[in-house]
């Protein structure tokens, strides 16, 4: 059987079959348990990498620590510039990672792909960034004075991410960070270790050829003691963390209570509505790949369609006519639109929402299930499911990672569906479907959409590196990516100037001596 080149793809990446978790550039030290990386493709043994034990953690943090006083001494295009070469080294090997990413983590062969692209396309943005991170000045109400705010880098920047993004998520922090000034320690997720030992790989070799200091960027991996570490660690200031609400709940409450800044990117639970002018054309791709996607497991996957009632019948027949064409198997084999799950428990989350999603009332519209046999015996394939259900029902209200869509009317104007789309406790992504102007921008106003993406015409998952990316309420708040979102790995300071021979006081205060 063809392995689609996943031992050449391992080659090309150095990736071994026993790797060193705890790396700063050249320097691997790991004392920490081995963890072993399975995949949902095949069930098959990819490879181990050793976690990071405290002793690890320590060296890291101060090699870490150490190359941050000579790195933000480097002017920030010469920053951009070795960003520049990271990324033009991702394209070199966009083939190899991509399949790693489709192989370890089961997306897509073409998500894989779109995924090491969304690292090309944060590492250009960057670049660009790397000239532009300017601060304003302002008058001074006093003469012969000057006031301007400037940029400084932070320091140590710990990330956290997720196992669905296993590396464009660490990518679109570390770009923004290193064009910043400041250096990364990554911890990337268990289940998808391998991924980040490739990344670590690419980063090293272009730190080496550039002679600069290994502890600019750094893994860690292990379980969620590692990630205790750094929420504790007052040597980092701001923790960047992508994964669900109950570990953003930790986590930025940790990091708050010793005064650091944190980055959260938590879950979703995305709609879309579609209005009665609504194109099927556009509806039915977009609603589609937005809640099969991934397998569902994309925190913008699309989780709920609002639909008008006089639209319903012929939405959800084209929907869940839709189904029916789903390929479902190896996600390298570029014939099958859908992989696995990423693991077992992940399966029985899948099958327990659907079970209380039946219990409190949904009516299946496309059955669930899993998939055994040939080509499946890893166990994590599963069928993409359709639940006829209401919002308020508790399971709707809850993120599930996994394929399941749940469909509810709205009847009567577009503000009774902005209701129900604002009506959970996430805010992440949103989208309209409609062709009425006056429906799309109440979507968009202060009383429309509550998410931190609003979309018209377009389903709610992926996004582009341009925009901010993040959403509100239990979604985190956290901005990455796009726009001015560099800021939030920098700390702003606030110079005022006298040039003159007096010394006046702000707000006309006297103050003779
Ligand atoms: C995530 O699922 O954590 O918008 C990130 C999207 C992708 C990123 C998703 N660009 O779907």
């Amino acid at each position: 059987m063809t392995d689609f080149g996943i031992k050449e793809a391992l080659k090309q990446l150095g990736v071994k079959e026993i790797n060193n978790g705890t790396a700063t550039g050249s320097d691997n030290f790991s004392n920490g348990a081995l963890i072993e990386s399975y995949s949902p493709v095949d069930g098959k043994l990819i490879g181990k990498v050793k976690a990071t034990s405290k002793e690890d953690y320590e060296k890291v943090m101060e090699t870490a620590g150490e190359a941050y006083l000579s790195f933000r001494n480097m002017p920030a295009p010469q920053r951009g510039e070795i960003v520049r070469q990271f990324g033009n080294k991702l394209r070199e090997l966009k083939e190899p990672l991509g399949k790693l990413i489709s192989y370890e983590m089961g997306k897509s062969l073409q998500e894989g792909y779109g995924e090491v692209q969304e690292m090309i396309d944060i590492c250009d943005f960057a670049v660009g960034l790397s000239r532009q991170l300017n601060g304003q000045t302002m008058p001074s109400e006093r003469p012969g004075h000057v006031m301007r705010e400037q940029w400084h880098p932070i320091g140590v920047v710990g990330i956290i991410s997720a196992f669905n993004f296993p590396v464009a998520v660490w990518a679109w922090n570390t770009s923004l960070a290193w064009i910043c000034g400041d250096v990364c320690v990554w911890k990337g997720s268990e289940k998808v270790p391998l991924c980040s030992i490739a990344c670590q790989n690419i980063i090293a070799g272009v730190l080496k050829e550039n002679n600069l200091p290994e502890g600019i960027s750094s893994i860690i991996n292990g379980d969620h003691t590692v990630g205790e570490m750094m929420t504790k660690d007052t040597r980092m200031p701001l923790v960047s963390a992508t994964g669900s609400t109950n570990m953003g709940r930790i986590v930025g409450a940790t990091v708050a209570q010793r005064f650091g800044k944190s980055l959260l990117e938590l879950g979703g639970n995305n709609a879309i509505i579609i209005t009665p002018t609504a194109d099927l054309k556009v509806v039915v791709p977009g609603a589609v790949f937005g809640a099969v996607g991934t397998c569902g497991q994309r925190c913008t996957s699309t989780r709920r369609l609002i639909i008008h009632e006089s639209v319903y019948d012929k939405v959800r027949d084209a929907i869940v006519g839709a189904y029916q064409q789903l390929t479902i198997g190896n996600p390298l084999d570029e014939k099958n639109h859908i992989g696995p799950l990423i693991d077992q428990d992940s399966v029985n989350t899948y099958l327990a929402a659907i079970a209380k999603a039946k219990a409190e009332g949904g009516k299946m519209l496309v059955e669930g299930g899993v998939l055994t046999g040939e080509g499946y015996e890893s166990g994590c394939y599963v069928k993409p499911a359709i639940i006829e259900a209401d919002n308020h029902f508790e399971i709707v209200q809850h993120e599930t990672f996994a394929p399941i869509l749940y469909l509810m009317k709205y009847s009567g104007e577009v503000e009774n569906a902005i209701l129900q789309q604002n009506g959970v406790a996430q805010g992440l992504s949103s989208a309209i479907m409609t062709n009425e102007l006056k429906e799309a921008e109440k979507f968009l106003s202060y009383a429309g959409s509550d998410c931190g993406i609003a979309n018209v015409n377009i389903g709610t998952s992926g996004a582009e590196i341009g925009g901010a990316f993040g959403g509100e309420k239990e979604t985190g708040g956290g901005r990455e990516s796009g726009s001015d979102a560099w800021k939030v790995y920098m700390r702003r300071q606030t110079n005022t100037i006298n040039y003159s021979d007096e010394l006046p006081l702000a707000q006309g205060i006297k103050f003779d001596l």
